[in-house]
């Protein structure tokens, strides 16, 4: 017989929750054997692509499709035209906008969609395109938010009432025919007396750059109406396949039985891919038209210049605080670049997503918030690349307005910070702006992280450099960049989060089989968060089989549960928890299994790791694999047959990780050249599940915000045209220019979460970006910088240098 494992070795034998299992889905993906949107093909599939603007606002005055329809290959060209009997040529956006499928008299932003080609291979779709001609009357350009609230110039004439009227948009009253929405969160008299009556304040335009996420795997879809059953199956690289999917069913008038949506592996989404695109409606509607399969995948330039930027946030803050340097205000004015449609895929009441959790880490009695949504003449969007919802802009903001205060106080920015922190014993804590913050311990975090990187001896060190700067013996400055994040994440209670009306909840639901091996599938989607793995860990801990025996599924919406999907780091706070509910309730029948095999009251066994053993006779007991067994085939009274759950979960709160950043800079006052000496981040997303995951998670993350905060932008000529629109211009940090970065944690349970854990997913872009532009600004504290914008390429940064008289 087998030696009797120790409780420990047992415990090992599952691989569940805390240990660092490998990523299970790395074996497909490191031999090439994913399954992407363009690796499938069906049989008799066309191709579409579509004929874009190339100018950022003008009428259409004609369209010419006459030549590409005699294209050898090509099947339909649609339009507008095409479109509007089905009432298909504009669709709702998720932030209660509607948004142009195929330009319907005018086009709003470079690159939008004009025509959609349908042809035999993707070839001759492309030469297609080229022959279609568009006659175009060019209208005046706007592309600054400040100037599209001042001008005469109507983008948006399908918003516009009789007579020049002004009627409310999706959140209430517009100001101006260019503006979408106030947003309006605090106290503003109060916050305006406060900083009357301050010691100091500090004032800033925080400026945080449009940027875009560019997954590796560009947005695209497979469209297949299957006429003889009148089932549509849709392929996509979609973030939120059943949200997809409900969409689809409102738009098209398919019912939603007949709809079936499939993410396949995604390569990458950090929040490009949870909006509709008109990709996926013309695809659709081709396939309808067709009666075989379409398929529609973006370029490269397709992706960065028409799909879902991020930030593009102009946040004018005040910020006041006692001589003491004690935080007594925070007042914030954003201008929100929304670009041509407000495409944004923020919970419905939150049009500037979570961007009241501005105050951040700190202490903050009094504040105010006004945030007024802006259509320019660029591409629609703006909540994506690990945003949490605007928690980056928030993050940003406050962590910008913190250095410019200890400027101004002449303080230390870590003490100004330390002196500002909610205690632990405040938790939960309310904010000023509305949020109860579940739990954190900032002075714990903040003091290793300091004790980590040697803050003293860096501070030193710096002082001396600077010395040496001013003798003529360096040409080298350096900066220390801090920041102490506070994130909220896990949308939401369904109370205040929906979007579109869908709850904002997730599921999972169970299924063990016989013989001791589970499925287990979810309402989110990873796109590399490598959920397989992590699920079948808690699971792994809650029902005690082994991970490597459970199956996790998602993104098929036949087969798995309505869930809202991945973005907002939502997959752990919600559909984690949801996991870990169903795996109990897994769990409580096994037990009365277990009772009755073992011949005693339910109350008498007790699960220990993989079994029920009896109270007080360890020696009985049942394995969970042989209770799997027992469901199956015996006859159990009162007891139904099978071992399956499920669990609908709604979150009581969001969760708040949090995190401290510190970042270590030489800049080369020469050439703007910086180089990163070392990059400590220490991250708190309360319990564990894998941590080499989250390292992965904090690696991904910091090098993202190393991108934004250095270099990556999407920039925009006056006529709005897309300056970076390519990967040649567009900056894409390599093994070259990212450090070795330090990760470290603490851990501060969330008490409402059924395991204890945050999000993380976003929390490193999140803390890295104002960490990196702080180290930026921090080094040119001494010469009196207050502050710069982003993004910190070489050019701005000798700029900098220049104008502070650096260069002789
Ligand atoms: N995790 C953990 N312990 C915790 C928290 C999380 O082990 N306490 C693990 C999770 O189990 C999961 C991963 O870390 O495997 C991320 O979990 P979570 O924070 O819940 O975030 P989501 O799974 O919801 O992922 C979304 C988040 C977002 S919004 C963006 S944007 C982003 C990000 O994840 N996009 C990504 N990370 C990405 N990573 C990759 N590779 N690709 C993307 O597109
Ligand atoms: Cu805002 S990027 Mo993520 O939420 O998919």
């Amino acid at each position: 017989m087998n030696k009797e494992l120790t409780r420990e070795e047992r415990t090992d034998a599952l691989g569940g929750m805390g240990c660092k299992r490998k990523r299970v889905e790395d074996a497909r993906f490191t031999q090439g054997k994913g399954n992407y949107v363009d690796d499938i093909k069906l049989p008799g599939m066309l191709h579409g692509d579509f004929v874009r603007s190339p100018y950022a606002h003008a009428k259409v005055v004609s369209i010419n499709t006459d030549a590409a329809m005699a294209l050898d290959g090509v099947v339909a060209v649609l339009t507008a035209a095409d479109l509007a009997p089905l009432g298909l040529h504009w669709m709702p956006t998720l932030a209660g906008d509607k948004q142009m499928v195929l330009a319907d008299g005018k086009v709003l932003f470079q690159g939008q969609e004009v025509a959609y080609v349908v042809a035999k291979d993707r070839y001759i779709a492309a030469d297609a395109v080229e022959l279609v001609e568009v006659e175009y009357e060019e209208l005046p350009v706007l592309t600054d938010p400040f100037a599209a609230m001042e001008s005469d110039v109507v983008l948006r004439e399908d918003l516009m009432g009789e007579g020049g009227a002004l009627p409310d948009g999706a959140h209430g009253p517009r100001k101006h025919h260019n503006h979408i929405f106030t947003w309006e969160v605090g106290e503003k008299e109060a916050t305006q007396q406060v900083l009357d009556e301050a010691d100091v304040v500090a004032e800033e335009m925080v400026y945080y750059h449009r940027t875009h996420p560019c997954p590796l795997e560009t947005c695209g879809c497979v469209a297949s109406m299957d006429k003889v059953n009148g089932k549509l199956t849709l392929h996509g690289t979609f973030q939120a396949p059943h949200a997809i999917r409900t969409v689809v069913s409102l738009i098209s008038g398919i019912e939603e039985h007949n709809i079936r949506v499939i993410s396949p592996d995604i390569g990458g989404g950090f929040g490009n891919k949870v909006g509709a695109y008109p990709g996926y409606v013309c695809s659709v509607v081709a396939s309808i038209v067709t009666g075989v399969p379409v398929k529609w995948v973006e370029d490269r330039m397709e992706n960065l210049m028409t799909t879902a930027f991020a930030r593009d946030y102009h946040m004018h803050g005040k910020i006041s605080a006692t001589k003491e340097g004690k935080i007594t205000g925070l007042w914030c004015h954003t201008t929100a670049d929304h670009g041509g449609f407000d495409a944004c895929a923020d919970p419905t009441k939150f049009p500037a997503g979570f961007m009241n959790i501005c105050t951040g880490s700190y202490d903050i009695p009094t504040a105010y918030l006004a945030v007024d949504g802006v259509y320019t003449n660029k591409a629609p969007g703006g909540v994506s690349y690990r945003c949490s919802f605007r928690v980056t802009e928030a993050a940003y903001f406050i962590e910008r307005m913190v250095e410019i205060l200890a400027i101004e106080l002449n303080m230390d920015a870590a003490e100004l910070r330390r002196i500002n922190f909610i205690k632990k014993d405040q938790f939960p804590y309310q904010s000023a702006l509305g949020w109860e913050y579940d739990s954190g311990d900032y002075h714990t975090a903040w003091d290793k992280a300091l004790k980590a990187v040697d803050y003293d001896g860096l501070r030193a060190e710096q002082a001396q450099r600077v010395e040496d700067f001013k003798a003529g013996k360096t040409r080298k400055l350096m900066g220390i960049g801090l920041t102490h994040f506070t994130e909220i994440v896990g949308a939401g209670p369904v109370k205040n989060c929906d979007i579109l009306g869908l709850g904002m909840f997730d599921s999972c639901e169970i299924r063990i089989h016989p013989t001791g091996s589970a499925i287990a599938r979810l309402g989110t989607i990873s796109q590399g968060q490598g959920h397989a793995t992590t699920f079948a860990q808690i699971l792994a801990t809650e029902i005690g089989l082994p991970a490597d025996s459970i199956t996790i599924e998602e993104g098929d919406t036949d087969t798995a549960p309505y869930g809202l999907g991945t973005y907002g780091s939502r997959s752990t706070p919600v559909a984690g928890a949801a996991t870990a509910m169903a795996g109990r309730k897994i769990r409580a029948k096994a037990q009365m299994i277990a009772a009755y095999l073992l011949e005693v009251h339910d109350d008498d066994v007790e699960f220990d790791v993989d079994r029920f053993v009896v109270k007080g006779a360890p020696e009985k007991f049942k394995t969970m694999k042989e209770i799997a067994f027992a469901a199956y085939n015996q006859a159990i009274p009162g007891i139904e047959p099978g071992l399956e759950a499920v669990s609908y979960y709604d979150p009581p709160n969001m969760t708040y990780p949090f995190g401290a950043y510190v970042c270590v800079m030489d800049i080369d006052v020469d050439t703007g050249v910086t180089d990163i000496r070392r990059f400590y981040a220490l991250d708190d997303c309360g319990t564990r599940i894998n941590p080499m995951i989250i390292e992965g998670q904090v690696h991904g993350g910091l090098t993202e915000a190393l991108a934004v905060a250095l270099g990556q932008e999407i920039a925009y000529d006056d006529m709005g045209n897309v300056k970076t629109g390519t990967l040649m211009d567009f900056f894409l940090p390599t093994a070259w220019e990212v450090p070795n970065y330090e990760t470290d944690h603490t851990v501060t349970p969330s008490p409402h979460h059924p395991i204890g854990a945050k999000g993380v997913g976003e929390s490193p872009h999140v803390g890295g970006v104002p960490c990196f532009s702080n180290a930026v600004n921090d080094a040119f504290r001494a010469f009196g910088l207050r502050h710069t914008h982003m993004p910190h390429d070489h050019w701005r940064i000798w700029k900098t240098a220049n104008e502070l008289g650096l260069h002789g």
